[in-house]
């Protein structure tokens, strides 16, 4: 990197870090209920986010805010066990607000830690044999794995690869160590060091200009999106076992939309890489972001960029420069298929998995349904294996064929509803966290989409197509949190309940949307919706899906019919 260019803050703060350190010591120990700046971004880096409650602003200490902590564990492939949900649902009943909140990237999060209770809390997610350690940060996020129960070679072997690079990729540092999981009055943190003698063999002194993220797929099963990484992968295979992957590079769906160079995109086919070669190459990709990736300026920091900015043949020579060798061609294998794995699913040993959907990832008691107390009480008496979903769901596994009956009268005992008697579009829906504790929202969603859906329910039943499959995702500002730029249907919040409908993409994930109308008013979104999806059953081809139909017909089109509707 050339020594004229201005590094951004952050860089800066990770740079005087000593390997993620920085002023956190000793400002968890002040009297704030707040970090300050550095601090705030290196926390990043240890799975912690500082946060207000936004709807409490104006009622707190510190500048009217009443600070509190997101703490999201990274868990590869969304595999635990009942014992570390439980763990989870006991701290957000004891230290949090009282939901546990599953990610569209398979994770957890607890919303509501108080300062005074970060470290307890982080001690025991750790004891929980779970971390925290570079859930968020510039650095490599959770590892996406399709959660399929299927007992099988292949399944098993995906798994494997997930967990030898979220470990491979894990940050080396001991200040997490330091930080969490010593006694901070046993003097034991001296012990551990730090900085000068530490080496991050990966990432280097300043880690990566920015997040870097991984999913793995199978070309049958694309339920963690793999075009929307920064590098995705597919694995191929035959007769059971797998002969290599298709690497692709470059995904993404952040957009800052006052700053013209951002766009979402998707991931680009690079290279065929055997199962032996498979983690040097993604070494390789992830050296090149790291010393090639923009660190002046954080909007355009991400892989896609890079790619962008020099084209795939030249980015396919670097890195095969620090690979040391070529790259082979990648084969034509694509993606074909989606499995979100609701209801009851044969693993193929005599047990069962049982896919539950929770609406918006969110485990909590309403008056209407008690599903938190059901999960729990799921975990604690059949003490199934448990799967987070892309989808923001749960997958309860190795159900015994006498314990089935046992799940489903749990769950109706406490009003929650079936997989199979939820609407298509209620299941295929997303809606992000936003209001109140993301601090980059500028619309509802999380709390606005449940709604919307209720109005669109009754729209598609009266023109009879409750049961067309397509994905309707929503979010609090353009960042993308659950993937909203490759969905049938994309809610994008623009301003106050105010949201940009996006329209002509397709449960594969294979293809972008566009833009069908901005500034959309939240109460009015499904009105808008519902002469589009007239038209569809009208004009629809044998077996189109809806984000196919809005796709051939284009956005001009749409906008005449749903014009004419509106004045006949
Ligand atoms: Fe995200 C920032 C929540 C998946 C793109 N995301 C945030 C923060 C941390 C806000 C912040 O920086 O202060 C949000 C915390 C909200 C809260 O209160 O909990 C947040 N992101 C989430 C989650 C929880 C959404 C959800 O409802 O499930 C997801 C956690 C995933 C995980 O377990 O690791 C989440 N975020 C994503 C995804 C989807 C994915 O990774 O598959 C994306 C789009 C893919 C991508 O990265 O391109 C995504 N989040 C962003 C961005 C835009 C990044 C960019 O390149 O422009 C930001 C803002 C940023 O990084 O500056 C962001
Ligand atoms: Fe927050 Fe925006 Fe991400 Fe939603 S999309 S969680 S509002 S950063």
């Amino acid at each position: 990197m050339s020594e004229e260019i201005k590094l951004s803050p952050v860089e800066h703060f990770k740079q005087g870090s000593q390997h993620l350190r920085g002023d956190i010591p000793a400002e968890l120990v002040d009297e704030n209920d707040f970090f300050g700046k550095g601090s705030v971004q290196l926390l990043k880096h240890h799975g912690v986010y500082q946060q207000d409650n936004r709807d409490a602003r104006g009622q707190g200490g510190q500048g009217g805010k009443a600070y509190m902590f997101m703490v999201r564990s990274k868990i590869p492939g969304g595999r635990l066990t009942s014992e570390q949900l439980l763990a989870q649902l006991d701290l957000c009943e004891a230290i949090g607000n009282a939901t546990l909140r599953i990610t569209s990237r398979q994770a957890l999060q607890l919303h509501g830690v108080l300062k005074e209770n970060l470290h307890q809390c982080i001690q025991l997610i750790n004891q929980s044999q779970l971390t925290t350690l570079g859930a968020c940060g510039d650095i490599n996020r959770n590892v996406m794995c399709c959660p399929s129960p299927a007992n099988s070679g292949v399944q098993r072997e995906i798994e494997r690869l997930s967990d030898a690079i979220a470990e491979h990729l894990a940050p080396k540092t001991r200040a997490y160590h330091e930080l969490w999981l010593t006694d901070p009055a046993s003097g034991e943190k001296e012990l551990a060091g730090g900085g000068a003698e530490e080496v991050e063999p990966i990432y280097g002194e300043t880690y990566l200009p920015r997040k870097f993220k991984i999913g793995i797929c199978t070309p049958e099963d694309n339920c963690i999106d793999v075009y929307t990484h920064d590098l995705g992968l597919i694995a191929i295979h035959q007769s059971g076992r797998i002969t290599g992957y298709n690497v692709l590079v470059g995904g993404g769906q952040g957009v800052t939309p006052v700053n013209k160079n951002t766009f979402p995109a998707l991931g680009q086919k690079l290279a065929y890489a055997t199962p032996e070669q498979v983690l040097d190459v993604i070494t390789a990709v992830v050296q090149v972001q790291r010393d090639f990736g923009n660190r002046a300026n954080r909007k355009l920091a991400r892989l896609k960029y890079l790619i962008h900015a020099w084209g795939l043949p030249a980015f396919k020579a670097k890195v095969e420069e620090y690979l040391g060798a070529s790259l082979t061609a990648p084969t034509a294998d694509d993606v074909q298929g989606f499995n979100d794995h609701l209801g009851w699913e044969e693993q193929g040993d005599g047990l069962a998995a049982y896919g539950l959907n929770i609406e918006n990832g969110r485990l909590q008691n309403t008056d209407a349904m008690q599903l938190k107390t059901a999960v729990r009480q799921i975990c604690e008496e059949l003490k199934p294996g448990i799967r987070l979903t892309s989808h923001q769901s749960i997958l309860f596994t190795d159900i015994a064929p006498e314990n089935r009956d046992k799940l489903e009268a749990v769950l109706r005992r406490h009003g929650v509803t079936l997989s199979a008697d939820i609407s298509a579009a209620r299941r295929w829906s997303m809606a992000c966290v936003a209001w109140p504790t993301c601090g980059l929202a500028i619309a509802e969603s999380e709390r606005a989409l449940p709604g919307m859906i209720d109005q669109l329910e009754a729209e598609l039943e009266r023109l009879d197509l409750s049961n067309e499959r397509f994905t309707i995702r929503m979010t609090g500002c353009p960042n993308g949190c659950v993937r909203p730029y490759n969905s049938d249907i994309g809610l994008v919040g623009k301003a106050k309940d105010k949201y940009t409908i996006y329209l002509g993409g397709r449960l594969l994930g294979n293809r972008l949307n566009f833009v069908y109308k901005d500034m959309a008013p939240g109460g009015e979104v499904v009105a808008m919706l519902a002469p589009l999806f007239t038209y569809f059953k009208q004009q629809r081809e044998d077996g189109e899906s809806f984000g196919d139909f809005c796709h051939r017909k284009g956005k001009d089109d749409l906008l005449a019919f749903a014009e004419n509707v509106a004045t006949p």
